[in-house]
């Protein structure tokens, strides 16, 4: 008789984007860095991942968050997030759902943490109502301006290829029309747009895939200050207006004058929720974004891997 594993989650969204937050059980990944460990995670338990997030547990557009003892003796905990494809490097949303998550179970109190992750620390601020949570991410910035490329059945666009904890490119002129009623087009248009940027060898720093598009229009709700739609890594779209997604962009904005210390930069998802944005600390490498948004825990229960179930990892894809 095999016996069964136990996984305990938190499950929350942020602004409609869901974040699985791992707490207990997870395979043991040693105690180097966050990158050795987000390495050997890849490596070793891809299988967990995919049956954490994955069906017939979860869906493409899940975020998971394995929540581990920090490397950064500075940090509360150490975070390493993955979604239905592979693991990200930052995610701004699953910050939030952390950060939540950790509150319900009474691990987190009101106030400042550090939080250690693959591509740095980050500060969490978790507000008085335990729902809103502001955070500074890593230091963000435009790699290049105006790429142009050549999208098939679609023609040249240009662009910005920034980075806010994961790689992005950001389009204005698309000439999409940004609907909820229409993230299927959405979404085709974006993994061309991305198919483009693979076949053309545009990348980020170091050759790093640009994983993220993030398109942009007025916003609906003219208390903001755009709209945006983002593909992420795989093909689900980001239901949230993504925590470095939005990082990306402010970057794009202080380098083009159009936003200033202080000012606030708020962010509407394609289904409407917000995310706010501004910096304070800016320098010749890029700015400090500080984000804030909420996030609400909407399950607390435990994962059964069954090494008799033939699906126990998830559906092979
Ligand atoms: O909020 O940074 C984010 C994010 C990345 C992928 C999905 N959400």
């Amino acid at each position: 008789m095999n016996t069964s594993s136990q996984l305990k989650i938190i499950d929350t969204h942020t602004g409609g984007e869901p974040t699985r937050v791992v707490t207990d059980g997870f395979p043991d990944l040693g105690n180097g860095t966050l990158v050795e460990r987000r390495d050997r995670f890849k490596k070793d338990f891809d299988s967990w991942r995919a049956g954490i997030v994955n069906e017939p547990r979860g869906s493409d557009v899940w975020v998971g968050a394995l929540i581990c003892e920090p490397h950064d003796s500075s940090c509360t905990a150490g975070v390493i997030f993955f979604n239905n494809v592979g693991v990200l490097g930052m995610c701004g949303h699953g910050t939030i759902g952390v950060a939540v998550a950790l509150a319900h179970l009474g691990r987190l109190e009101v106030g400042r943490h550090h939080l250690e992750t693959p591509v740095g620390v980050v500060t969490i601020d978790l507000h008085q109502d335990r729902e809103h949570v502001t955070i500074e991410n890593v230091k963000s910035y435009r790699f290049k301006k105006d790429v142009e490329v050549s999208v098939e059945g679609y023609g040249a666009i240009r662009g910005d290829v920034a980075w806010g904890g994961n790689w992005f490119y950001l389009v204005q002129d698309h000439g999409q029309d940004l609907h909820i009623r229409r993230v299927q087009e959405l979404t085709q248009y974006s993994l061309a747009v991305r198919d483009a940027l693979v076949r053309e060898g545009i990348t980020g720093a170091n050759g790093e895939e640009i994983d993220h598009v993030e398109l942009f229009s007025e916003p609906d709700d003219s208390a903001n200050h755009s709209k945006n739609f983002v593909l992420c890594p795989g093909a689900a779209y980001d239901r949230s207006p993504c925590g470095t997604g939005t990082s990306a962009k402010l970057a794009c904005l202080v380098e083009d004058g159009k936003v200033k210390a202080g000012e606030v930069w708020r962010q509407e998802s394609i289904i409407g929720s917000v995310m706010e944005a501004k910096f304070q600390q800016q320098d010749s490498d890029g700015v400090i974004p500080i984000l804030t948004g909420s996030a609400w825990v909407n399950a607390e229960s435990t994962l059964i891997f069954n090494p008799n179930d033939p699906f126990c990892f998830g559906i092979p894809q």
